[in-house]
């Protein structure tokens, strides 16, 4: 997308904005290299049904499987780098803040990409493919760049299988991290959502929620989703594409204060 075609009310919104919050999904972290949770439908995790592995249930009936699953993603994190997509949400979040604004970053994505990225202000609604705990103790895991095998790895204090800090399925969010997005997105004047598929709750209910507060929406989206009828703004291409051209449109080259 041309910065020419970017909608001038969105740029001059995000130029203004007392307060920005981001929603952003899997598709953020697309063009880093790391499959989206629907191409691991159909992605190279062909072999395992996401929505089957991502439970407690999956990990109780077998622990070794679903925490191979979940180390072989952590160490592909570790291989792939932030993107343009993501430097560009890093920016904006300085320049808002440079001018006294404020912004939160609410990510539904565990691969730590926002925080290698430079963002700072951001929750994470859905774990951390990189935080793992025992599932007996709750005593964390420390990790290195190597494989975590032999699979289930086993808590030193007390020899129950340690589970990946992510939320699975069936579980609830994290409640100071959801309490934060809840409250930033009611007082936001421009929520950016980008890279979801608005599918999975209670994350994608943040939408209606910044929209019922009377919050202007923007979604940045490759294809269509079941919001797409009810944004302000539908900005469909690539987030690593639209993001820095928003960014070049809105502040030019300059560098946040
Ligand atoms: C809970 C961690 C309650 C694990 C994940 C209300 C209504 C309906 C269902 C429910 C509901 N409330 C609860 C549910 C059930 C369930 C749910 O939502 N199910 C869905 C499938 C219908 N929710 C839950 O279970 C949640 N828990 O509510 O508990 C409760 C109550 C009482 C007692 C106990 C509990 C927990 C949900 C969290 C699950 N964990 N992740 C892991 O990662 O393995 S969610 C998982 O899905 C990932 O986090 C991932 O982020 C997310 C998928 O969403 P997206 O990020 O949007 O990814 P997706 O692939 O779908 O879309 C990517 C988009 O990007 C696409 O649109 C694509 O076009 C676009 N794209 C691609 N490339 C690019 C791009 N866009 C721009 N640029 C690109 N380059
Ligand atoms: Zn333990």
């Amino acid at each position: 997308m041309q910065a020419d075609s970017l909608p001038e009310a969105l740029v001059e919104l995000l130029a203004a904005a007392r307060a920005v919050a981001v929603l952003t999904g899997s598709g953020v972290s697309a063009e880093s290299g790391i499959p989206t949770f629907r191409d691991a439908l159909t992605g190279h995790w062909a072999r395992f049904d996401p929505y089957e592995l991502a439970t407690p249930q999956a990990f109780g009936r077998d622990p070794a499987r679903v925490t191979e699953w979940y180390d072989q993603r952590r160490l592909a994190c570790l291989q792939c780098r932030p993107n343009a997509g993501h430097a560009a949400l890093t920016e904006i979040e300085g320049h808002v803040e440079g001018r006294g604004g404020r912004f939160l970053l609410v990510t539904q994505n565990v691969d730590g990409l926002h925080q290698r990225a430079g963002s700072r202000r951001i929750v994470e609604l859905h774990g951390s493919l990189h935080d793992w705990r025992c599932s007996g103790c709750a005593a964390s895991m420390t990790l290195a760049d190597e494989p975590l095998s032999p699979y289930p790895p086993r808590c030193r204090a007390c020899g129950q299988p340690v589970r990946p800090g992510v939320v699975w399925f069936g579980e609830m969010l994290p409640r100071d991290a959801f309490a934060a997005a809840e409250s930033m997105v009611q007082q936001a004047d421009l929520l950016l959502v980008v890279g979801t598929s608005g599918l999975v709750h209670p994350a994608a209910g943040l939408v209606d929620l910044a929209m019922d507060s009377g919050c202007a929406c923007c979604q940045i989206n490759l294809e269509p989703t079941p919001y797409t009828s009810c944004m302000r703004w539908c900005l469909q291409g690539a987030a690593g594409t639209i993001l820095p051209s928003l960014v070049r449109k809105t502040w030019g080259d300059s560098s946040p204060a």
